[in-house]
């Protein structure tokens, strides 16, 4: 029985169900009693698997097919109905056309299968930054992720007014990567996801709501949805400050998100708190500041090189009542990925469901598995969690894999100077999306896969916020992967990236003087304190030195990346540009 009188709900669930053809329609009201039902249901189907309740309580694995393991960019479209809208970065086709092609790739879709109506919330229930999906889909792993990721519950019903909210329609159909689509209408708030049950193509109100959606809303309302951790770094007089970052798919968001300070800080009295690992949605306040909420409820990390060491929280954090998917199943009904320890288990299964043999230079978890755990969970959850006003922002941090070009850090000049460091990021691929990993790719503010719009307004809109906070956040650019001719790291990252945080920080305060550079201000070695790091006071200065050569042929990628934009491009990043160039000569 439908569990809302809401007229436009049960006209589009009705619609969807009559394309779909499920078996059953079945309401999800958020309780722990229905949840449990419907994972015994997933042992049942084999679409889940219990793990070790005594150290692994609540907890399940999940393997979704062999060849639906990453976000697949190729297949995601944004369908607006003028092509320029979307831009030269996303895929286009015209509304009309695409739903006719879906309706009969959908048409008896869900045959024999249930369709699970999800009603969740991103941002906390009746707050005003609060909006509203609700999700349809034959998948049970969908429903028990979205009920960790998201705020699931009949409330949300209440919370709907009339027809705004964003509809959403999954069905794993047959998996045929062939008819693989993740399709987006922004002018109509509605996502389709067909042929794949893996996590960033299905969990919907994750990408394709809270950030390509999303970032349509915010264009239109005045705000930005970004692919960004929110972090708090409390310094020794008890003072929490707060620091956003935008960094690609596996390029340690996570890790910053819930990053614990070095020993000596900690002595000291430093602490850091995790407010989001993901994605963040930020308003201009009242008070003329950045105001930033984590608009999900959990956590949807990469498994492997998450450790005891790197991340304790986050291993904390999926102790109990997580999903695992594409991870090793050991035969005591535990986990196991590359990186979480040197002891790779012996008699377990692979992620595809083999028996695997650690020797055999294989590796045992699909390099994008990922675990699924409740962000209550974590160790160092922020106080701030759950509070609808957000926190405020004091710095925003762009970076990503660069071996030689990018130094540790650097700060931009002004806001317009953090956009245009924003709009230039590049990154060497990973294994989060399909395709060729270690390219290095362009990935203006970690945004490349997720803006709903035209990236070149995307960029505009940017610029043009610039007026409506007073008190703007510093923007700087930091790069934990240089790495040495040997291709060795050169800095320690993980909890001593709070070293460089720090320098940040205090840049936004005023509390330390910078060197001017052709790229904008860096840190003198000095001022960065690496007392137990392991790292020497010349290793810290190759770190932070800017090669002109390098930033010469940086330069050319970026004027060529710009080209792309044509007209739209904003001219006043067309003007950085040639600033720099002009800096470098
Ligand atoms: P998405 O969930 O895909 O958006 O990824 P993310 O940005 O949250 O990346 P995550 O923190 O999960 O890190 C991805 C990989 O980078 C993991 O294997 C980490 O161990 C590694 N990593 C994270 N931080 C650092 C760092 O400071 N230095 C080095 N060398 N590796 C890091
Ligand atoms: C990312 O790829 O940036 C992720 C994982 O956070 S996914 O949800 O698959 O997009
Ligand atoms: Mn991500």
């Amino acid at each position: 029985m439908a569990l809302t009188n809401n007229k436009y709900i049960t006209d589009w669930v009705a619609a969807q169900a009559e394309l779909c053809k499920p078996d059953e329609i079945v309401w999800i009201d958020g309780s722990e009693a229905q949840l449990a039902e419907i994972r015994g249901e997933g042992f049942r189907t084999g679409e889940l698997i219990k793990l070790n309740e005594e150290i692994l309580p609540g907890c399940v694995y999940h393997r979704s097919a062999v060849n639906d393991v990453a976000r697949v960019e190729a297949r995601t479209f944004i369908c607006c109905e003028r092509e320029e809208d979307a831009g030269p970065t996303n895929n286009w086709m015209a509304p009309d056309k695409m739903k006719a092609m879906l309706r009969g790739i959908y048409d008896g879709a869900m045959r024999g299968r249930k369709m699970y109506v999800i009603p969740y919330a991103m941002g906390i229930v009746g707050s005003p930054f609060a909006k509203y999906g609700i999700e349809l889909t034959d998948s049970i792993y969908v429903v028990v992720s979205m009920a960790i990721m998201t705020r699931v519950g009949t409330d949300v019903y209440d919370a709907i007014q009339g027809d705004e909210f964003i509809k959403g329609l999954h069905s794993k159909a047959e998996l045929d990567a062939e008819k693989r689509y993740i399709v987006h209408f922004p002018q109509e708030n509605t996502i389709m996801s067909v042929n794949s049950g893996y996590g960033g193509n299905v969990l919907l109100g994750k990408k394709c709501f809270a950030l390509r959606i999303a970032s349509c809303l915010g264009r239109d309302e005045g705000w930005l949805a970004e692919h960004m951790l929110i972090l708090g770094v409390q310094n020794p007089a008890g003072e929490v400050r707060y620091v956003c970052g935008a960094f690609p798919s596996a390029c340690g968001k996570t890790n910053l998100a819930m990053l614990i300070p070095p020993e000596a800080y900690r002595e000291k009295g430093w602490k850091c708190w995790c407010v989001g690992d993901d994605i963040a949605w930020l308003r201009p306040g009242p008070d003329g500041r950045l105001w930033a909420v984590n608009p999900e409820n959990g956590f949807f990390g990469v498994a492997p090189g998450t450790s005891k060491k790197t991340n304790p929280n986050a291993l904390a954090s999926a102790m109990k009542n997580s999903i695992f998917t594409n991870v090793v199943l050991k035969p005591d009904g535990t986990v196991w990925w590359e990186g979480m320890d040197k002891n790779p288990p012996h008699g377990a299964l692979n992620w595809k469901g083999e028996p695997w043999d650690p020797e055999s230079g294989e590796p045992g978890a699909h390099p994008n598995s990922r675990f699924t755990a409740p962000a209550k969970n974590c160790p160092c959850i922020s106080p701030e969690f759950d509070n609808p006003a957000g926190v405020p922002i004091s710095a925003i941090v762009f970076g990503g894999r660069r071996a030689k070009t990018a130094p540790l850090v650097y700060q931009s000049r002004d806001w317009a100077h953090g956009v245009f460091v924003g709009s230039i990021m590049a990154s060497e691929k990973t294994a989060a999306a399909e395709g060729k990993v270690g390219e290095t790719r362009r990935d203006p503010m970690a945004m490349l896969p997720f803006c709903g719009y035209h990236m070149a307004d995307y960029w505009q809109h940017w610029l043009d916020m610039e007026a409506k906070i007073a008190h703007p956040p510093v923007i700087c650019n930091v790069n934990w992967f240089r790495t040495d001719d040997a291709g060795h790291f050169l800095w320690p990252g993980f909890g001593d990236n709070l070293r460089v945080i720090e320098w940040v920080l205090k840049r936004a305060f005023g509390e330390v003087d910078a060197v001017e550079t052709p790229i904008g201000y860096m840190p003198r070695p000095e001022d960065i304190d690496i007392e137990g790091s392991g790292v020497d006071l010349e290793t810290l200065r190759g770190l932070l030195t800017v090669d002109p050569d390098l930033w010469k042929t940086e330069v050319a990628g970026i004027r060529e990346f710009y080209a792309k934009f044509g007209d739209k491009l904003p001219a006043k990043l067309r003007a950085e540009l040639d600033a720099l160039e002009a800096r470098l000569q």
